[in-house]
Order: structure tokens, then C-alpha cells, then sequence
């Protein structure tokens, strides 16, 4: 009797047994016929997952349909892949829910605003990566956010993923019950991105705690919406707590981000820019080029992470 001959995503054969970790923790889907990703508009009976997207290693995901458009074009010129970056196409062009774009080895998805639009998003994701059969997969958050006592424009790699209590959790209703999972991202990645950033010009980064609120107003303690129950004094206070506790910036979905990459063992990292120090005040005022130029900074902290990874340089 041989021994089976397992080949690994990259086609290399290897004679003895790989452990093949699944991306899905779900017992129910093996007995599926089929699987819709609705909010996708791609299934199981109606694409060839492996066949359009077996390759992917690198994905990257972020609020905005059109930033991650722009990420897609960067990175088709970053990797000196052949063809136009005009002709990259959304995938999920049959949906108005998300974009998707894919380039070589890499996919760049938008998620939308808050916890729930990027809940769904990864349920599907990471669906479609066990249908396609990817392997070894790398998935980045590049976005925005507030600062907590840093500069604007300081790109913060989170350590803990935590909630608006410092706890580093996520809560999800499963139920009527609450289900707890732990919020901890992978420390070699975000080590890794912290080395590469030092390599870059004119990228201050640091590594902190992130808070994830489910509002962009009150619940992050602005004192500018359409409602505010506090006083500045109590914004302030609260905001030198959470610096306490080791947030360096506020955003709007890295829990449930890196709670669900976790259990489900993708190896993850949230890499954002802060636009403003909320120390100095709630309106997001900078002009628009500097913003667009604070926006490109965690994209290249991750196309250079890629890079590397792919032995470009
Ligand atoms: C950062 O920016 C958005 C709110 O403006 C939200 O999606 C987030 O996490
Ligand atoms: N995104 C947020 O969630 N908060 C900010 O203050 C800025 C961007």
C-alpha cells in the first residue's frame, strides 16, 4: 500500500500527513447540497470556488467599497502584476452589499460600517476560503479610526481587541444567551508589521489596545451627535481611562473581527490610521488629501507585509 501523497496549496508534494486545520466551525455545513453566499452573490452549485479563489494567501478587508477598490489597483502595481488596474473587477458586482476584488494572491473586500455589517461579511468569507480550499491565509483590517492621545495620522496595530469596557472580548446573543469569545490577534503578524513599518518613511506606527464601540457618537464618547447624555469632563474621563487601559485608538469592528478569525484559525491583524486625537476634540477636520494620505498609510504597511511574504523584496 503507498503512502498517500497529499500536494499543498503551492502544488509541492508531501509524503506524510499535514494536519489541515478547517477555516468553518460549523458541523451543519458538510450536510448543505449547496451554499448560497447571498450577500456575495456567488454559491457553491453556481462558481468554482476553488477554481477562482483556491490561491488566495493575503486578504484584506475595510469599511469603504472604493478604498478597497484603490487597495486592489496599489497592490496590482506593488506585485508588477501584468494587465490594467482599470480592468479589475468588482466580484461582487451582482451585490450592492459589498465589493470584492482580487488580485493574484490577494483579496481586498469592503465590510461596511459597525460590528453586524462586518459579522456578516466574514461569515461568508471565511465560508468561501473552506469552499475554495485556500490554505495558509493571512487576513488583514486596514482602516480609520480615532486616536487615544496619539497624533493624527498614526497607524495603530492592535494588540488586544477590546470592548467599551477594556474588556478584551466579544459578546454575541446566540439564543437568548451570551456567548463570550476572546478578541486576541496573532502577536508574530503584528510584531512583523511593527518591524516592517520602521522600514518605511514616513509611517509612525505603534502597537495598542483598539476599543470597539457599536456607535461613532455617544458610545465613543463624542460630544458632537445628534444626542449627548455627558458632559466634556465626562468624555475626558473616559477617555483617560481607556488610555489606561491601553487603547490607542477607537474604531468600529475589530472585536467581532478578531474574535471570528480566531476561532475559526485564520491568522489575523487590524491595522488602522487615526484621523484625529479625541483628546483634542470629536470633528473629523482635517482637510480631504490628508486624509486620503492617512488612509494610504496602512496600505502600505500591508502590501510591504505582502511583499515580503512573497519574496518581492
Ligand atoms: C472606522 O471608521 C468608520 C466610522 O467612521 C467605522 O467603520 C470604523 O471602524
Ligand atoms: N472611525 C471611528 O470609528 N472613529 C473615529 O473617531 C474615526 C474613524
Amino acid at each position: 500500500i503507498m503512502a498517500p501523497i497529499l500536494l499543498n496549496s503551492m502544488g509541492n508534494e508531501h509524503s506524510d500527513y499535514i494536519q489541515q486545520v478547517e477555516y468553518v466551525k460549523n458541523p451543519h455545513l458538510d450536510s448543505m447540497e449547496e451554499d448560497i453566499l447571498y450577500h456575495f452573490n456567488l454559491g457553491t452549485k453556481t462558481h468554482d470556488l476553488p477554481q477562482m479563489f483556491g490561491d488566495v494567501k493575503f486578504v484584506c478587508v475595510g469599511g469603504s467599497p472604493n478604498r478597497m477598490r484603490s487597495f486592489a489597483q496599489f497592490i496590482h502595481e506593488q506585485l508588477e502584476l501584468p494587465g490594467n488596474t482599470a480592468d479589475i473587477r468588482d466580484i461582487c458586482e451582482g451585490t450592492d452589499r459589498y465589493s470584492m476584488y482580487k488580485v493574484g494572491p490577494v483579496l481586498s473586500i469592503s465590510h461596511g460600517m459597525g460590528v453586524p455589517s462586518i459579522s456578516i461579511m466574514l461569515h461568508e468569507l471565511i465560508k468561501l476560503l473552506y469552499h475554495a480550499r485556500s490554505r495558509d491565509v493571512i487576513i488583514f483590517r486596514i482602516g480609520t479610526s480615532g486616536g487615544v492621545g496619539l497624533p493624527a495620522g498614526t497607524v495603530v496595530i492592535t494588540d488586544k481587541a477590546v470592548d467599551s469596557f477594556f474588556r478584551p472580548q466579544f459578546e454575541q446573543v446566540v439564543l437568548g444567551k451570551v456567548i463570550i469569545r476572546s478578541t486576541e490577534l496573532d502577536k508574530d503578524v503584528a510584531q512583523e508589521l511593527l518591524q516592517y513599518s520602521s522600514e518605511l518613511p514616513n509611517i509612525p506606527t505603534v502597537i495598542g489596545n483598539t476599543m470597539c464601540t457599536h456607535d461613532f457618537y455617544e458610545g465613543q464618547g463624542r460630544l458632537d451627535g445628534a444626542l449627548c447624555s455627558f458632559s466634556t469632563e465626562e468624555k475626558l474621563d473616559y477617555l483617560r481611562k481607556a488610555s489606561e487601559a491601553g487603547v490607542r485608538n477607537i474604531e468600529m469592528e475589530s472585536t467581532v473581527f478578531a474574535a471570528m478569525c480566531r476561532v475559526c484559525n485564520l491568522k489575523a491583524a487590524v491595522v488602522c490610521v487615526t484621523l484625529l486625537n479625541r483628546f483634542d476634540g470629536d470633528q473629523i477636520s482635517t482637510p480631504h488629501d490628508v486624509l486620503l494620505e492617512y488612509q494610504q498609510r496602512p496600505q502600505c504597511l500591508v502590501a510591504h507585509f505582502i511583499k515580503k511574504h512573497l519574496g518581492l523584496i
